[in-house]
Protein backbone atom coordinates (compact mmCIF):
# COMPACT_ATOMS: atom_id res chain seq x y z
CA UNK A 1 0.00 0.00 0.00
CA UNK A 2 2.79 2.66 0.89
CA UNK A 3 4.98 0.91 -1.35
CA UNK A 4 3.30 1.81 -4.47
CA UNK A 5 2.23 5.38 -3.57
CA UNK A 6 5.57 6.01 -2.49
CA UNK A 7 6.92 4.95 -5.85
CA UNK A 8 4.45 7.37 -8.00
CA UNK A 9 7.19 9.72 -6.74
CA UNK A 10 8.71 10.50 -9.83
CA UNK A 11 9.15 13.42 -11.55
CA UNK A 12 12.70 15.40 -9.35
CA UNK A 13 11.39 17.76 -7.20
CA UNK A 14 12.94 18.94 -3.72
CA UNK A 15 11.72 17.58 -0.64
CA UNK A 16 10.63 20.47 1.47
CA UNK A 17 11.92 19.30 4.68
CA UNK A 18 10.44 21.73 6.89
CA UNK A 19 6.88 21.54 5.58
CA UNK A 20 7.09 17.42 5.62
CA UNK A 21 8.70 17.18 8.93
CA UNK A 22 5.46 18.97 10.21
CA UNK A 23 3.70 16.02 8.89
CA UNK A 24 5.50 13.45 10.37
CA UNK A 25 6.22 14.55 13.65
CA UNK A 26 9.49 16.18 13.76
CA UNK A 27 9.28 20.14 14.38
CA UNK A 28 10.79 22.95 11.98
CA UNK A 29 13.59 23.68 14.57
CA UNK A 30 14.53 19.91 14.45
CA UNK A 31 16.08 20.34 10.80
CA UNK A 32 16.43 16.97 8.70
CA UNK A 33 17.66 14.60 11.65
CA UNK A 34 14.77 16.12 13.47
CA UNK A 35 12.52 14.93 10.44
CA UNK A 36 14.06 11.19 10.09
CA UNK A 37 13.35 10.65 13.71
CA UNK A 38 10.15 11.83 12.77
CA UNK A 39 9.99 9.28 9.89
CA UNK A 40 11.38 6.26 11.97
CA UNK A 41 8.74 7.06 14.93
CA UNK A 42 5.86 6.56 12.03
CA UNK A 43 7.02 4.76 9.28
CA UNK A 44 8.28 1.77 8.47
CA UNK A 45 12.21 1.26 7.33
CA UNK A 46 11.19 0.59 3.55
CA UNK A 47 9.23 4.06 3.47
CA UNK A 48 12.08 5.77 5.76
CA UNK A 49 14.93 4.98 2.88
CA UNK A 50 12.36 5.90 0.38
CA UNK A 51 12.57 9.31 1.59
CA UNK A 52 16.18 9.25 2.22
CA UNK A 53 16.40 8.43 -1.40
CA UNK A 54 14.34 10.94 -2.05
CA UNK A 55 16.04 13.68 -0.26
CA UNK A 56 19.12 13.02 -1.59
CA UNK A 57 18.30 13.01 -5.30
CA UNK A 58 15.77 15.86 -5.72
CA UNK A 59 15.13 19.67 -5.69
CA UNK A 60 12.28 21.77 -6.02
CA UNK A 61 8.97 21.62 -3.86
CA UNK A 62 6.41 20.15 -6.75
CA UNK A 63 6.74 16.93 -5.70
CA UNK A 64 6.33 17.66 -1.82
CA UNK A 65 2.57 17.61 -2.22
CA UNK A 66 2.93 13.38 -3.43
CA UNK A 67 5.15 12.45 -0.96
CA UNK A 68 3.06 13.62 1.70
CA UNK A 69 0.00 12.17 0.13
CA UNK A 70 1.35 8.80 0.26
CA UNK A 71 2.47 9.12 3.82
CA UNK A 72 -0.28 10.50 4.98
CA UNK A 73 -1.99 7.15 3.51
CA UNK A 74 0.22 4.97 5.04
CA UNK A 75 -0.15 6.75 8.46
CA UNK A 76 -3.42 6.92 8.60
CA UNK A 77 -5.46 5.61 11.98
CA UNK A 78 -8.64 6.22 10.29
CA UNK A 79 -9.36 3.40 8.08
CA UNK A 80 -12.12 2.54 9.74
CA UNK A 81 -14.18 5.37 10.48
CA UNK A 82 -17.22 5.38 7.92
CA UNK A 83 -19.13 8.22 6.90
CA UNK A 84 -21.99 9.20 9.45
CA UNK A 85 -25.24 9.94 7.82
CA UNK A 86 -26.45 13.40 7.68
CA UNK A 87 -28.47 13.88 10.46
CA UNK A 88 -32.34 14.08 10.13
CA UNK A 89 -32.88 17.32 11.17
CA UNK A 90 -29.67 19.75 10.93
CA UNK A 91 -29.15 17.73 7.74
CA UNK A 92 -31.83 19.36 5.89
CA UNK A 93 -30.36 22.49 6.20
CA UNK A 94 -27.64 21.77 5.04
CA UNK A 95 -29.48 20.23 1.91
CA UNK A 96 -31.61 23.12 1.42
CA UNK A 97 -28.69 25.82 1.44
CA UNK A 98 -27.41 23.64 -1.89
CA UNK A 99 -30.54 24.01 -3.63
CA UNK A 100 -30.52 26.83 -6.01
CA UNK A 101 -33.98 26.76 -7.10
CA UNK A 102 -35.60 30.24 -6.29
CA UNK A 103 -38.86 28.41 -5.31
CA UNK A 104 -37.20 26.82 -2.18
CA UNK A 105 -38.99 26.50 1.30
CA UNK A 106 -36.94 25.15 4.48
CA UNK A 107 -39.47 23.77 6.59
CA UNK A 108 -36.86 21.29 8.30
CA UNK A 109 -35.52 22.81 11.71
CA UNK A 110 -37.70 24.24 13.90
CA UNK A 111 -36.57 27.95 13.96
CA UNK A 112 -38.80 30.41 13.77
CA UNK A 113 -38.64 33.13 11.00
CA UNK A 114 -40.24 36.09 9.96
CA UNK A 115 -43.09 37.19 7.38
CA UNK A 116 -40.07 37.61 4.86
CA UNK A 117 -38.90 34.43 5.94
CA UNK A 118 -35.86 35.59 7.88
CA UNK A 119 -34.15 34.68 11.22
CA UNK A 120 -35.48 36.84 14.18
CA UNK A 121 -33.19 38.23 16.67
CA UNK A 122 -36.21 39.43 19.20
CA UNK A 123 -36.47 43.03 20.39
CA UNK A 124 -35.97 42.05 24.07
CA UNK A 125 -32.74 40.20 23.19
CA UNK A 126 -30.92 43.21 22.03
CA UNK A 127 -32.26 45.69 24.73
CA UNK A 128 -30.44 42.50 26.96
CA UNK A 129 -27.39 42.57 24.87
CA UNK A 130 -27.09 46.90 24.95
CA UNK A 131 -27.77 46.72 28.64
CA UNK A 132 -24.77 44.30 29.08
CA UNK A 133 -22.34 46.18 26.81
CA UNK A 134 -22.87 49.44 28.33
CA UNK A 135 -22.22 47.58 32.26
CA UNK A 136 -19.28 46.39 30.34
CA UNK A 137 -18.94 42.92 31.75
CA UNK A 138 -16.67 40.61 31.95
CA UNK A 139 -15.66 36.83 30.70
CA UNK A 140 -14.49 35.23 33.30
CA UNK A 141 -15.42 31.57 33.71
CA UNK A 142 -19.21 30.97 35.39
CA UNK A 143 -19.13 28.37 37.97
CA UNK A 144 -20.02 24.97 37.08
CA UNK A 145 -23.55 25.55 37.76
CA UNK A 146 -23.78 28.66 35.50
CA UNK A 147 -24.64 32.10 36.42
CA UNK A 148 -26.56 32.26 39.68
CA UNK A 149 -28.97 34.97 38.02
CA UNK A 150 -29.89 32.68 35.47
CA UNK A 151 -30.72 29.78 37.49
CA UNK A 152 -32.93 31.40 39.46
CA UNK A 153 -34.65 33.06 36.74
CA UNK A 154 -35.43 29.83 34.72
CA UNK A 155 -36.48 27.74 37.99
CA UNK A 156 -38.84 30.75 38.79
CA UNK A 157 -40.27 30.89 35.39
CA UNK A 158 -41.10 27.02 34.59
CA UNK A 159 -41.98 26.72 37.67
CA UNK A 160 -43.55 29.45 38.82
CA UNK A 161 -41.67 31.76 41.52
CA UNK A 162 -44.16 31.19 44.01
CA UNK A 163 -43.65 27.42 44.41
CA UNK A 164 -43.20 26.10 47.31
CA UNK A 165 -40.35 23.30 45.46
CA UNK A 166 -38.43 26.76 45.02
CA UNK A 167 -39.43 28.57 48.60
CA UNK A 168 -38.30 25.21 50.07
CA UNK A 169 -34.76 25.08 48.06
CA UNK A 170 -35.99 21.44 46.83
CA UNK A 171 -34.67 22.08 43.36
CA UNK A 172 -31.29 21.27 41.95
CA UNK A 173 -30.67 23.68 39.12
CA UNK A 174 -27.45 23.50 36.94
CA UNK A 175 -26.94 25.99 33.63
CA UNK A 176 -26.20 23.74 30.95
CA UNK A 177 -25.98 23.64 26.88
CA UNK A 178 -29.50 24.53 25.83
CA UNK A 179 -31.81 22.02 25.94
CA UNK A 180 -30.11 18.84 24.00
CA UNK A 181 -27.01 19.52 26.73
CA UNK A 182 -29.18 19.43 29.61
CA UNK A 183 -31.36 16.78 28.58
CA UNK A 184 -27.67 14.47 28.09
CA UNK A 185 -26.56 15.73 31.31
CA UNK A 186 -29.36 14.13 32.90
CA UNK A 187 -28.89 11.02 30.97
CA UNK A 188 -25.35 10.90 32.17
CA UNK A 189 -26.88 11.36 35.75
CA UNK A 190 -29.43 8.40 35.13
CA UNK A 191 -26.75 6.38 33.56
CA UNK A 192 -23.98 6.92 36.82
CA UNK A 193 -27.03 6.50 39.44
CA UNK A 194 -29.63 4.37 37.87
CA UNK A 195 -27.42 2.27 35.18
CA UNK A 196 -30.60 -0.45 35.82
CA UNK A 197 -33.35 2.06 34.66
CA UNK A 198 -34.93 2.61 31.42
CA UNK A 199 -36.29 5.54 29.84
CA UNK A 200 -39.63 5.51 28.19
CA UNK A 201 -40.08 7.82 25.22
CA UNK A 202 -43.14 8.73 23.21
CA UNK A 203 -43.53 7.02 19.96
CA UNK A 204 -42.79 9.11 17.95
CA UNK A 205 -40.29 11.20 19.34
CA UNK A 206 -37.82 14.27 18.66
CA UNK A 207 -35.21 12.67 16.58
CA UNK A 208 -32.72 13.30 19.06
CA UNK A 209 -33.98 11.85 22.42
CA UNK A 210 -32.28 8.34 21.39
CA UNK A 211 -29.28 9.29 20.14
CA UNK A 212 -28.78 11.14 23.61
CA UNK A 213 -29.74 8.04 25.67
CA UNK A 214 -27.72 5.72 23.02
CA UNK A 215 -24.49 7.92 23.60
CA UNK A 216 -25.14 8.26 27.49
CA UNK A 217 -25.57 4.02 27.44
CA UNK A 218 -28.75 3.97 29.09
CA UNK A 219 -31.40 1.93 27.84
CA UNK A 220 -34.75 3.10 26.28
CA UNK A 221 -37.82 1.96 24.99
CA UNK A 222 -41.14 3.40 23.26
CA UNK A 223 -44.39 4.30 24.33
CA UNK A 224 -47.20 4.67 22.02
CA UNK A 225 -48.09 8.00 21.44
CA UNK A 226 -49.49 8.73 17.99
CA UNK A 227 -52.20 7.17 16.58
CA UNK A 228 -52.04 7.37 13.02
CA UNK A 229 -55.90 6.52 12.21
CA UNK A 230 -57.38 9.40 14.27
CA UNK A 231 -54.39 11.56 13.74
CA UNK A 232 -54.72 12.02 17.89
CA UNK A 233 -53.16 10.84 20.78
CA UNK A 234 -53.23 7.06 21.74
CA UNK A 235 -53.74 7.68 24.62
CA UNK A 236 -55.06 4.44 26.22
CA UNK A 237 -51.67 2.87 24.42
CA UNK A 238 -49.74 5.66 26.19
CA UNK A 239 -51.43 4.62 29.31
CA UNK A 240 -50.97 0.85 29.18
CA UNK A 241 -47.03 1.03 27.77
CA UNK A 242 -46.51 3.43 30.56
CA UNK A 243 -48.31 0.98 33.19
CA UNK A 244 -46.34 -2.22 31.36
CA UNK A 245 -42.99 -0.52 32.13
CA UNK A 246 -40.56 -1.73 34.93
CA UNK A 247 -41.17 -0.26 38.03
CA UNK A 248 -38.93 2.88 38.60
CA UNK A 249 -38.46 3.78 34.92
CA UNK A 250 -38.22 7.56 33.89
CA UNK A 251 -40.53 8.39 31.64
CA UNK A 252 -39.88 10.86 29.19
CA UNK A 253 -42.33 13.70 28.37
CA UNK A 254 -42.72 16.72 26.22
CA UNK A 255 -43.67 19.27 28.40
CA UNK A 256 -45.98 21.19 25.81
CA UNK A 257 -46.10 21.13 21.65
CA UNK A 258 -45.23 17.68 21.37
CA UNK A 259 -42.40 16.89 18.74
CA UNK A 260 -43.13 16.04 15.98
CA UNK A 261 -46.76 15.71 16.73
CA UNK A 262 -47.66 18.87 17.78
CA UNK A 263 -50.47 16.49 19.61
CA UNK A 264 -50.91 17.38 23.48
CA UNK A 265 -52.51 15.24 25.88
CA UNK A 266 -55.23 17.16 27.71
CA UNK A 267 -55.16 18.89 31.31
CA UNK A 268 -57.36 15.44 32.31
CA UNK A 269 -55.38 13.34 30.61
CA UNK A 270 -52.26 14.98 32.04
CA UNK A 271 -53.69 14.03 35.76
CA UNK A 272 -54.37 10.32 34.62
CA UNK A 273 -50.50 10.17 33.28
CA UNK A 274 -49.34 11.17 36.63
CA UNK A 275 -51.49 8.95 38.01
CA UNK A 276 -50.05 5.89 36.09
CA UNK A 277 -46.41 7.66 36.85
CA UNK A 278 -47.05 7.78 40.89
CA UNK A 279 -48.62 3.88 40.85
CA UNK A 280 -45.49 2.77 38.98
CA UNK A 281 -43.09 4.74 41.35
CA UNK A 282 -41.27 5.69 37.62
CA UNK A 283 -39.71 9.23 37.48
CA UNK A 284 -41.30 12.20 34.86
CA UNK A 285 -38.83 13.36 32.65
CA UNK A 286 -39.81 16.76 30.63
CA UNK A 287 -37.86 18.18 27.60
CA UNK A 288 -39.68 21.45 28.07
CA UNK A 289 -37.95 23.18 24.94
CA UNK A 290 -41.46 25.04 23.69
CA UNK A 291 -42.69 27.40 26.72
CA UNK A 292 -44.86 29.75 25.91
CA UNK A 293 -44.29 28.76 22.22
CA UNK A 294 -47.57 26.78 22.35
CA UNK A 295 -50.43 28.66 23.86
CA UNK A 296 -48.26 32.35 23.53
CA UNK A 297 -48.51 31.73 27.80
CA UNK A 298 -45.28 31.01 29.72
CA UNK A 299 -47.72 30.00 32.49
CA UNK A 300 -50.13 28.04 29.93
CA UNK A 301 -47.36 26.01 28.67
CA UNK A 302 -45.78 24.71 32.09
CA UNK A 303 -49.43 23.33 32.96
CA UNK A 304 -48.15 19.60 32.54
CA UNK A 305 -44.40 20.22 34.64
CA UNK A 306 -46.29 22.68 37.56
CA UNK A 307 -49.13 19.68 38.26
CA UNK A 308 -46.39 16.90 39.04
CA UNK A 309 -44.75 18.96 41.00
CA UNK A 310 -47.57 19.65 42.42
CA UNK A 311 -48.36 16.18 43.29
CA UNK A 312 -45.52 16.02 45.65
CA UNK A 313 -43.13 14.01 42.78
CA UNK A 314 -39.78 14.05 42.07
CA UNK A 315 -39.47 15.20 38.61
CA UNK A 316 -36.65 15.95 35.97
CA UNK A 317 -36.81 19.15 33.65
CA UNK A 318 -34.54 20.09 30.84
CA UNK A 319 -35.72 23.98 29.88
CA UNK A 320 -34.26 25.59 26.75
CA UNK A 321 -34.23 29.14 24.98
CA UNK A 322 -33.67 28.28 21.82
CA UNK A 323 -36.76 28.92 20.52
CA UNK A 324 -39.06 30.94 22.89
CA UNK A 325 -36.20 33.36 23.21
CA UNK A 326 -34.61 32.56 19.61
CA UNK A 327 -31.50 32.09 21.04
CA UNK A 328 -30.49 28.93 19.20
CA UNK A 329 -26.78 29.31 18.70
CA UNK A 330 -25.88 30.53 22.24
CA UNK A 331 -26.97 27.16 23.47
CA UNK A 332 -28.76 28.54 26.40
CA UNK A 333 -30.97 25.72 28.80
CA UNK A 334 -31.25 24.32 32.42
CA UNK A 335 -31.08 20.85 33.95
CA UNK A 336 -33.68 20.89 36.88
CA UNK A 337 -34.38 17.84 39.33
CA UNK A 338 -37.05 18.60 42.09
CA UNK A 339 -36.50 16.12 44.66
CA UNK A 340 -38.15 15.23 48.02
CA UNK A 341 -35.77 17.50 50.39
CA UNK A 342 -33.46 20.23 50.31
CA UNK A 343 -30.66 18.07 51.07
CA UNK A 344 -31.69 15.89 48.47
CA UNK A 345 -31.31 18.76 45.79
CA UNK A 346 -28.12 20.01 47.09
CA UNK A 347 -26.34 15.98 46.39
CA UNK A 348 -28.23 15.87 43.41
CA UNK A 349 -26.80 19.17 42.41
CA UNK A 350 -23.08 18.60 43.24
CA UNK A 351 -23.34 15.58 41.52
CA UNK A 352 -24.53 16.92 38.09
CA UNK A 353 -21.72 19.41 38.49
CA UNK A 354 -19.15 16.47 38.73
CA UNK A 355 -20.90 15.04 35.77
CA UNK A 356 -20.44 18.72 33.51
CA UNK A 357 -17.13 19.38 35.14
CA UNK A 358 -15.00 16.82 32.98
CA UNK A 359 -17.82 17.19 30.07
CA UNK A 360 -17.35 20.98 29.19
CA UNK A 361 -16.36 22.22 32.41
CA UNK A 362 -18.83 25.14 32.51
CA UNK A 363 -21.25 26.69 30.56
CA UNK A 364 -21.29 30.10 28.44
CA UNK A 365 -21.93 33.45 30.07
CA UNK A 366 -23.38 35.08 26.98
CA UNK A 367 -26.95 33.64 26.66
CA UNK A 368 -27.30 32.95 30.84
CA UNK A 369 -26.99 36.97 31.03
CA UNK A 370 -29.59 37.72 28.55
CA UNK A 371 -32.17 35.06 30.12
CA UNK A 372 -31.69 36.46 33.52
CA UNK A 373 -31.46 40.38 32.21
CA UNK A 374 -35.07 40.00 30.14
CA UNK A 375 -36.63 37.45 32.53
CA UNK A 376 -35.25 39.56 35.59
CA UNK A 377 -36.34 43.00 34.67
CA UNK A 378 -40.20 43.67 34.65
CA UNK A 379 -40.34 46.03 31.54
CA UNK A 380 -38.10 43.56 29.25
CA UNK A 381 -40.23 40.26 30.61
CA UNK A 382 -43.42 42.13 29.56
CA UNK A 383 -41.94 43.03 26.22
CA UNK A 384 -40.76 39.37 25.69
CA UNK A 385 -44.27 38.29 26.60
CA UNK A 386 -45.46 40.25 24.00
CA UNK A 387 -43.19 39.41 21.31
CA UNK A 388 -43.72 35.68 22.36
CA UNK A 389 -47.01 35.75 21.54
CA UNK A 390 -46.80 37.37 17.99
CA UNK A 391 -44.09 34.80 17.13
CA UNK A 392 -46.59 31.91 18.50
CA UNK A 393 -49.87 33.87 16.39
CA UNK A 394 -47.97 34.45 12.93
CA UNK A 395 -47.58 30.35 13.37
CA UNK A 396 -51.14 30.09 14.28
CA UNK A 397 -52.08 32.49 11.06
CA UNK A 398 -49.94 30.28 8.44
CA UNK A 399 -51.43 27.18 9.92
CA UNK A 400 -54.52 28.39 9.48
CA UNK A 401 -53.96 30.06 5.65
CA UNK A 402 -52.20 26.52 5.46
CA UNK A 403 -55.68 24.71 6.05
CA UNK A 404 -57.76 26.98 4.31
CA UNK A 405 -55.49 26.78 1.19
CA UNK A 406 -55.62 22.65 1.30
CA UNK A 407 -59.22 22.44 2.01
CA UNK A 408 -60.06 25.09 -1.25
CA UNK A 409 -57.63 23.12 -3.56
CA UNK A 410 -58.31 19.08 -2.89
CA UNK A 411 -61.31 18.22 -4.12
CA UNK A 412 -60.71 14.88 -2.97
CA UNK A 413 -62.64 15.53 0.09
CA UNK A 414 -59.69 14.59 2.95
CA UNK A 415 -60.67 16.18 5.77
CA UNK A 416 -57.26 18.46 7.01
CA UNK A 417 -58.59 19.62 9.85
CA UNK A 418 -56.47 17.88 11.82
CA UNK A 419 -53.28 20.43 11.02
CA UNK A 420 -55.72 22.64 12.93
CA UNK A 421 -55.82 20.75 16.24
CA UNK A 422 -52.34 20.19 16.47
CA UNK A 423 -49.95 23.01 18.09
CA UNK A 424 -46.34 24.44 18.76
CA UNK A 425 -44.06 25.01 15.62
CA UNK A 426 -44.78 22.46 13.81
CA UNK A 427 -47.59 20.03 12.08
CA UNK A 428 -47.18 16.49 11.51
CA UNK A 429 -48.83 16.11 7.55
CA UNK A 430 -49.23 12.42 7.55
CA UNK A 431 -46.71 12.04 4.60
CA UNK A 432 -44.56 8.86 4.53
CA UNK A 433 -40.95 8.94 3.78
CA UNK A 434 -41.68 8.67 -0.43
CA UNK A 435 -44.38 11.71 -0.31
CA UNK A 436 -41.87 13.63 1.51
CA UNK A 437 -38.96 13.02 -0.52
CA UNK A 438 -41.28 14.55 -3.31
CA UNK A 439 -42.01 16.90 -1.73
CA UNK A 440 -37.86 17.89 -1.89
CA UNK A 441 -37.01 16.59 -4.77
CA UNK A 442 -40.08 18.05 -6.83
CA UNK A 443 -41.14 20.78 -5.33
CA UNK A 444 -38.01 21.93 -3.29
CA UNK A 445 -39.52 22.14 -0.03
CA UNK A 446 -37.07 20.81 2.24
CA UNK A 447 -38.34 18.74 5.71
CA UNK A 448 -37.70 15.84 8.07
CA UNK A 449 -38.66 12.73 6.52
CA UNK A 450 -41.48 11.60 8.98
CA UNK A 451 -43.53 14.29 6.97
CA UNK A 452 -42.90 16.95 9.63
CA UNK A 453 -42.82 20.53 8.58
CA UNK A 454 -41.51 23.62 10.74
CA UNK A 455 -44.58 26.19 10.63
CA UNK A 456 -42.75 28.33 11.87
CA UNK A 457 -40.73 28.53 8.73
CA UNK A 458 -44.00 29.40 6.27
CA UNK A 459 -45.05 32.47 5.14
CA UNK A 460 -48.69 33.26 4.49
CA UNK A 461 -47.87 34.04 1.11
CA UNK A 462 -46.20 30.42 0.66
CA UNK A 463 -49.21 28.23 1.83
CA UNK A 464 -51.12 27.69 -1.55
CA UNK A 465 -47.80 26.92 -2.96
CA UNK A 466 -47.40 24.52 -0.29
CA UNK A 467 -50.66 23.14 -0.07
CA UNK A 468 -50.20 22.37 -4.19
CA UNK A 469 -46.93 20.90 -3.19
CA UNK A 470 -49.13 18.62 -0.27
CA UNK A 471 -51.97 17.45 -2.43
CA UNK A 472 -49.85 16.26 -4.89
CA UNK A 473 -47.00 14.14 -2.95
CA UNK A 474 -50.55 12.64 -0.74
CA UNK A 475 -52.20 11.87 -4.20
CA UNK A 476 -49.87 10.92 -6.78
CA UNK A 477 -46.88 9.51 -4.56
CA UNK A 478 -47.78 6.12 -2.63
N1 LIG B 1 -36.24 19.10 22.79
C1 LIG B 1 -37.08 19.15 21.74
C2 LIG B 1 -38.39 18.48 21.86
C3 LIG B 1 -36.69 19.82 20.58
O1 LIG B 1 -37.55 19.86 19.58
C4 LIG B 1 -35.42 20.43 20.50
C5 LIG B 1 -34.98 21.06 19.25
C6 LIG B 1 -34.61 20.37 21.64
C7 LIG B 1 -35.04 19.70 22.76
C8 LIG B 1 -33.23 20.94 21.70
O2 LIG B 1 -33.05 22.22 21.35
P1 LIG B 1 -31.76 23.02 21.84
O3 LIG B 1 -31.46 23.93 20.72
O4 LIG B 1 -30.67 22.05 22.13
O5 LIG B 1 -32.17 23.74 23.06
N2 LIG B 1 -35.53 20.83 18.15
C9 LIG B 1 -35.27 21.43 16.84
C10 LIG B 1 -33.84 21.62 16.50
C11 LIG B 1 -33.00 20.39 16.59
O6 LIG B 1 -33.36 19.32 16.11
O7 LIG B 1 -31.90 20.51 17.19
C12 LIG B 1 -36.04 20.64 15.79
O8 LIG B 1 -36.69 19.64 16.12
O9 LIG B 1 -36.03 21.06 14.63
Amino acid sequence: MMASAAFAVSSPAAPAVDARSKVLGGGKSQGRNGCRAGITRKVSGFCLHMLWNLDLQYSGVANFGRVMMALAVDVTRFDGVPTAPPDPILGVSEAFKADTNDLKLNLGVGAYRTEDLQPYVLNVVKKAENLMLEKGENKEYLPIEGLAAFNKATAELLFGADNPVIKQGRVATLQSLSGTGSLRLAAAFIQRYFPEAKVLISSPTWGNHKNIFNDARVPWSEYRYYDPKTVGLDFEGMIADIEAAPEGSFVLLHGCAHNPTGIDPTPEQWEKIADVIQEKKHTPFFDVAYQGFASGSLDEDAFSVRLFVQRGMEVFVAQSYSKNLGLYSERIGAINVVCSAPELANRVKSQLKRLARPMYSNPPIHGARIVANVVGDPTLFGEWKEEMKEMAGRIKNVRQKLYDSLSAKDKSGKDWSFILSQIGMFSYTGLNKAQSDNMTDKWHVYMTKDGRISLAGLSLAKCDYLADAIIDSFHNVN
